[in-house]
């Protein structure tokens, strides 16, 4: 029976595992294999004059990264990975990798991102890459507890769609039989609709799909989403939830992910604290109007370079809020005395934009109203428009970028090195 190779300890006195070629080396009289799953490293040590024909054959023949089976008697030995060696009396090549890797995964040549990514199954063995996704996968579970012990309902929402969401802007249309269909860029229209039938705290994580044409570092094509949405609760109340969220991932990560951070070599690991500062929308432009020598109006979005700057005096984690209501989206709620900005906000690492929130227009009227400002048809959202019109409670929520989490949790310098199979302008393989 195979077993995991961080199992097999020194005390241990035959062992059978399963797992990558990660070296040979043929010392003449010994060859040493590093044989590789995911749990660990072992050091099989083939002694040719002791060794039965079939295996030293095999041991021979055998090229890295290929699968094998081995299963022997171990010794302890100090010099060894894990003080342990493994001597083989059976040695099966199960699956035979071919030479040269397109990749090499011991990391002693490194690869761009280009080769990186064509084959990704391989820059996946490397433990940094690997670390990665464990991270992201922690992530994901710990999101999970921490909304369903706060009593969420964990909802899936369609991603082909008739409307746009955020905007007519960004879409991708598809082919469905004979009507027009986009994929959707937000599940932010639905959210809203569990709140009109009083599911009131709802979340999902699921792809979201926006036809960016510019490539950056920090866009994807198809990205991953965590959305939430609460009936009774305002922007203050949302905001409170997500900070709390971000600081327990950051916990979780570092009370947990040890082995992974040192496997990307991350020292400097820092859990942030709450509460973040929150900067007013036109303090933010301020701050960027001094700082950057490009041209920032008030009214318009924050750019690249005024993101950057902004980040910089900020120095963490922030909300930027009160948003001019001109610049964000028709559903995010105007001040009672000052309609001209709105309770909307942004949740900014020093690097990037994480995520967008808002209280919600729970008022028909008033919703129709701001769709009509923004230039778009009511027709159109008729199904949305809806719930409206039968009670429903006012509500807030937001949406976080799992990718950007990732990449600025962790210091990647590429967005696409937060993600397995990225979709960009370029990339639609694998
Ligand atoms: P927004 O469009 O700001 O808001 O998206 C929310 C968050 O999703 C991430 N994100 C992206 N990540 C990578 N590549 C992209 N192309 C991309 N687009 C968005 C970002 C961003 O902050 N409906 C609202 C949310 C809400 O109000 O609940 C929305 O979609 O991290």
């Amino acid at each position: 029976m195979r077993i995991p190779i961080k199992e097999v300890t020194p005390g241990c006195e035959r062992a059978e595992v399963c797992g990558f070629v990660h070296e040979v080396r043929d010392l003449g009289g010994l060859v040493f294999l590093l044989v590789r799953d995911r749990t660990g490293i072992i050091q099989v040590t083939v002694p040719k004059k002791k060794v039965a024909e079939d295996v030293l054959c095999a041991v021979r023949d055998v090229s890295r990264e290929s699968i094998v089976r081995v299963s022997g008697t171990v010794k302890a030995i100090d010099k060894a990975p894990g003080g342990r060696e493994l001597v083989p009396e059976s040695f099966e090549i199960i699956s035979r990798a071919e030479s040269p890797l397109p990749l090499d995964v011991a990391e002693k040549v490194p690869a761009e991102l280009d080769t990186r990514l064509d084959s990704r199954f391989l820059d996946a063995r490397r433990p940094r890459v690997a670390a990665v996704f464990h991270i992201r996968s922690v992530l994901a579970r710990t999101i999970h507890e921490y909304l369903f012990s706060a009593g969420f309902v964990n909802i899936t929402t369609p991603k082909i769609v008739a409307a746009a969401t955020e905007g007519g802007t960004e879409l991708f249309p598809i082919a469905y039989f004979e009507k027009e269909a986009f994929l959707n860029q937000s599940p932010q229209l639905y959210k809203q609709m569990m709140m009109g039938a009083g599911f009131e705290k709802v979340f999902e994580i699921g792809p979201i799909f926006r036809a960016e044409e510019h490539n950056t570092t920090k866009h994807l094509n198809e990205a991953t989403s965590v959305d939430v949405e609460v009936s009774y609760a305002d922007h203050h109340h949302v905001m409170a939830l997500l900070e709390d969220l971000l600081v327990t991932l950051y916990r979780r990560v570092d009370e947990e992910c040890r082995p992974f951070l040192d496997a990307m070599e991350i020292k400097d690991f820092s859990v942030p604290s709450c509460p973040f500062p929150r900067l007013p929308y036109d303090e933010a432009i301020a701050i960027a109007q001094k700082k950057t020598d490009e041209q920032v109006t008030y009214g318009d979005d924050i750019g690249t370079a005024a993101e950057k700057a902004i980040g910089e005096e900020m120095g963490g984690h922030y909300f930027i809020v009160d948003w001019p209501t001109a610049i964000k989206p028709y559903y995010a709620m105007p001040y009672e005395d000052d309609p001209s900005i709105c309770k909307a906000f942004d949740l900014m690492h020093p690097r990037m934009e994480l995520s967008s929130g808002a209280q919600r227009v729970h008022q028909y009227d008033l919703l129709v109203r701001q769709i009509q400002s923004k230039g778009l048809n009511p027709d159109n959202f008729s199904f949305y428009l809806l719930p409206f019109r039968y009670g429903m409670p006012p509500h807030a929520g937001w949406g976080l970028g799992m990718e950007r989490l990732v990449m600025t949790m962790l210091g990647l310098s590429n967005i696409r090195e937060a993600v397995l199979f990225p979709r960009d302008r370029h990339r639609l393989v694998p």
